[in-house]
């Protein structure tokens, strides 16, 4: 069997790294200069590089392990479905058993009438079908002029284009003239961050209300829907004031505008729910997903769509759009097999009753720490606020970010993947962590903290802005 083996010294593989691969969201000069990081093999939560370190991964990858590394079985359903039927289409009035089943799978664990799915490739692909997708059915609908899409600032919904016009990004906006026409974005409701004075209740409510601003403004005949993710996850790990989902429910079931939870990383068990919007207690009408659907072992998004969009686009002739790897077969396959584990393996309970409540009380135990200001978590999603002042809730005076990414790289020298967002570090690990990882996880975030605290305060950096 061909594996492709580590046969190479590090430096070399971080060369010839260098030479050909051009890295998502990486300044190349600065890789190359420093040479890439090289994972060889991952089992349970711990990954392990190419000099052999071992380190426990509080990402779950790209927030999508959702039952950590090293499923053998996930390897075993990919292997027969590969020797069954490696491809075929589902364009053409064709279809095959694995997307058949796995479609079925997702109607069944959505909530509410969401009960048909249109397959893509990942995340990115399906909130371009969501852009068609609304639009289209408005059309069918007899509103034409139905086609602005209110999204968020510092939403991330994808880095197509598309995608990346929803996603409320301003780095991402600055390159390749984004976001498309007929896209507006409103506040995020990041109470840490923005609400000043105001109560988070408060805070969230006047955010929600921007929603009905922005619809006002431009007419309810103009607006086809709102995009969110029920968490913002690459914004840094956001949690809103309760206030917030309630009151943006009612804006859109009072000014007719459809509803598209987008749950890339919310999914799947994240919330210690199968969706982010049973968490929350939200009623969508279309929910992105990806990620966690496979656990992150084979590429697979899609848009779970309600009976009522369904039924009109349905009626409404051919909907032109779809992917080479639309409801791919091995996808799928790997998907039903990890959804089994989920639920036979009770991960949605471990996540409830024992992983999330865990991680809940040691992650705001953080906050004690001088350096941090808010540590929250929902779920398995955990963010803090790294500050010079937490009375005051004070940014650095350094630029966004200096701190966050020595505390990023004082983590990883540490044996812990943990992210940085601007001056924010969130975590996102593998549900089925046992609560001796987390004490493990908790251990090296406060040691490489407390680390880079020091060596911030040595600098002169410990400065409010
Ligand atoms: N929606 C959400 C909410 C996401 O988090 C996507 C859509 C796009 O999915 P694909 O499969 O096309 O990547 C995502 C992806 C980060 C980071 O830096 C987050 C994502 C992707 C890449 C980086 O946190 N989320």
């Amino acid at each position: 069997m061909n594996v492709i083996a580590n046969h190479l010294p590090t430096a070399e593989l971080q060369r010839l790294d260098a030479a050909h691969h051009l890295h998502p969201f990486t300044a190349g000069a600065e890789l190359k200069a420093k040479g890439a990081r090289v994972i060889t093999r991952a089992e349970g939560v711990f990954l392990t590089d190419s000099d052999g370190n071992k380190m426990l991964d509080a990402m779950a990858g790209l927030w999508c392990v959702n039952i950590g590394y090293g499923r053998r079985e996930l390897a075993d359903a990919a292997h027969a479905q590969m020797l069954q039927l490696p491809y075929y289409n589902t364009f053409f009035q064709t279809t095959h058993v694995p997307a058949i089943a796995l479609a079925k799978r997702l109607a069944d664990l959505a909530p509410g009438d969401l009960h048909h799915v249109f397959f893509a490739g990942s995340g990115s692909e399906a909130n371009d079908t969501n852009i068609r997708l609304v639009r289209h059915y408005w059309a069918a609908m007899g509103k034409p002029d139905k086609r602005v899409i209110i999204s968020r600032h510092n939403a991330y919904h994808g880095s197509t284009m598309g995608g990346a016009s929803l996603g409320g990004m301003e780095p991402m906006h600055a390159q390749g003239g984004l976001p498309l026409p007929e896209i507006e974005h409103i506040g995020q409701p990041h109470w840490y961050g923005e609400g000043g004075d105001m109560s988070p209740e408060e805070f969230g409510l006047l955010r929600a209300r921007e929603l009905e601003n922005v619809i006002a403004h431009l007419g309810e005949d103009r607006v086809a829907a709102f995009i969110a993710e029920p968490i913002q996850g690459a914004g840094g790990v956001i949690i809103p004031p309760d206030s917030y989902w309630p009151e943006v429910q009612r804006i859109c079931d009072a000014h007719e505008i459809l509803l598209i939870a987008d749950e890339v990383i919310t999914g799947f068990g994240r919330t210690g729910y199968w969706f982010g919007s049973q968490a929350l207690n939200i009623r969508p009408d279309i929910m992105t997903i990806a990620k966690g659907v496979t656990s992150g072992y084979q590429p697979l998004g899609g848009s779970i769509v309600s009976d009522a969009v369904a039924e009109v686009v349905s009626e409404a002739g051919d909907f032109n759009h779809g992917y080479t790897y639309s409801g791919h077969p091995v996808a799928a396959a790997v998907a039903l097999e990890n959804l089994r584990i989920i639920e036979e393996e009770g991960v949605l309970a471990h996540v409830r009753e024992v992983a999330a409540p865990y991680l809940a009380e040691k992650w705001a135990m953080l906050a004690d720490h001088p350096m941090v200001g808010e540590a929250k978590s929902y779920g398995m999603l955990g963010g803090l606020q790294l500050t010079p002042n937490k009375t005051v809730r004070a940014p650095f005076a350094a630029p966004v970010g200096t701190v966050g990414l020595r505390c990023r790289e004082t983590c990883f020298k540490n044996g812990l993947v943990m992210r940085h967002v601007g001056d924010r570090m969130i975590i996102s690990p593998p549900l089925v962590i046992t609560r001796e990882e987390i004490d493990l996880l908790l251990d090296r975030a406060w040691a490489s903290i407390d680390e880079t605290y020091r060596g911030v305060l040595g600098d002169g950096l410990f400065e409010a802005a």
